[in-house]
């Protein structure tokens, strides 16, 4: 399959993020899609190219127009307000607050963010930007009949609803192309978030809706990031009853158990017969992750690929998450050369 890559991905290079009351070097680093990249080119999976230029119409899709403005300039107000070291939110509308914008950058910030772990930087727009780029150049190939597409995405973005950022995310890649299958007459799509956290940006978007089926498999809310969504009685609203589906684990699952939900995902996606898969691609739930609690083997990744390339539907993987530096290329690639391995390819 043919890699979708933009090296604008660089320009999202951020200093630190709050971990457990510390300011720790940022985890999501330029150096992950690197490492992804050049084990694209060394396993030969196919091709690297570059994005097309959407530009916003397919984000504002997915995200509230309000907050597309916010993230656009929201760099240069900081600046102009404290200076140019990176921007981090403070403090946040709980029980019974308001929800109400404020009118300075710090209190905006706040209002269009859900953790203090994901700095807006000088080129946070761009990296975003090309990032959402590069997910929907990808979508555009499946869309264009090739039966599968690697979205080389940095940064992630299954965290980032539809006016907010988070977890490393600014905007919903996997949801801001699921969304433009549909668009493209795609009938129906399925995102399947193997992420090691619970994506709950691409659930709230299609929440309330049956043409896009969400499934996520993930660590337990009640334990791990992101903390307030991921359950498993989540299971849609209105017409979107029953076309979401979480499989929360607990911290130490290993294969035997992550590949139960994901047989048992696996077998809704058949059920549901969409056009098009969309993965949310992350490899955190490997044994080494730095901030994650799974004990995934990196040749579990290729029999993960391989169970999904047996739906034989066609697939857009889009990267997400991993932060073990070194085996992260290789765990990504897995994933992708079992899914080829199960094509026949
Ligand atoms: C992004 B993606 C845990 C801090 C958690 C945020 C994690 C974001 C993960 N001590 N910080 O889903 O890989
Ligand atoms: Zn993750």
């Amino acid at each position: 399959m043919r890699t979708v890559y933009s090296d604008r991905h660089r320009l999202q290079d951020g200093k630190a993020e709050l971990v457990d009351g510390r300011l720790l070097p940022c985890f999501e680093t330029p150096r992950r899609a690197d490492l992804i990249l050049a084990e694209v080119k060394a396993r030969g999976l196919g091709e690297v190219i570059g994005p097309e230029a959407f530009g916003k119409e397919p984000l504002a899709r997915v995200h509230d127009p309000r907050y597309l403005a916010f993230l656009e300039t929201a760099w240069d107000e900081w600046v102009a307000a404290h200076g140019d070291h990176d921007a981090l939110p403070l403090v946040w509308a709980i029980r019974g607050h308001r929800n109400r914008e404020p009118g300075t950058i710090g209190g905006r910030l706040s209002y269009f963010s859900m953790d203090a772990g994901t700095p807006i930087t000088a080129g946070t727009w761009k990296a975003a930007t090309a990032s959402a780029d590069v997910a929907l150049t990808g979508a555009k190939l499946v869309a264009g009949g090739e039966g599968a597409a690697f979205s080389l995405c940095r940064p992630p973005g299954h965290h980032s609803g539809p006016d907010y950022l988070g977890g490393y995310c600014f905007l919903n890649n996997a949801a801001i192309a699921a969304q433009w299958l549909r668009d493209q007459g795609a009938a129906r799509v399925a995102v399947l978030d193997i992420d090691y956290h619970h994506g709950n940006g691409t659930q709230i978007v299609f929440y309330g809706r049956a043409d896009v089926l969400f499934l996520s498999i993930h660590a337990d809310p009640a334990e791990e990031y992101p903390h307030f969504l991921g359950y498993a009685d989540e299971t849609g609203t209105g017409a979107g009853e029953g076309f979401t589906r979480n499989y929360p684990l607990p911290w130490g699952t290993g294969f035997d158990r992550w590949s139960g939900a994901l047989d048992d995902a696996l077998a809704a996606v058949r059920a549901y017969a969409p056009d098009a898969v969309v993965v949310s691609l992350g490899v955190d739930a490997f044994k080494d992750d730095p901030i994650s609690r799974f004990t995934l083997e990196s040749a579990d990744f290729t029999t993960a690929g391989r169970r999904i390339g047996a739906l034989n539907l066609p697939t857009l993987f889009v990267m997400e998450g991993g932060y073990a530096i070194g085996p992260i290329g290789v765990n990504a690639v897995n994933v992708l050369a079992g899914f080829e391995d199960a094509r026949g390819r």
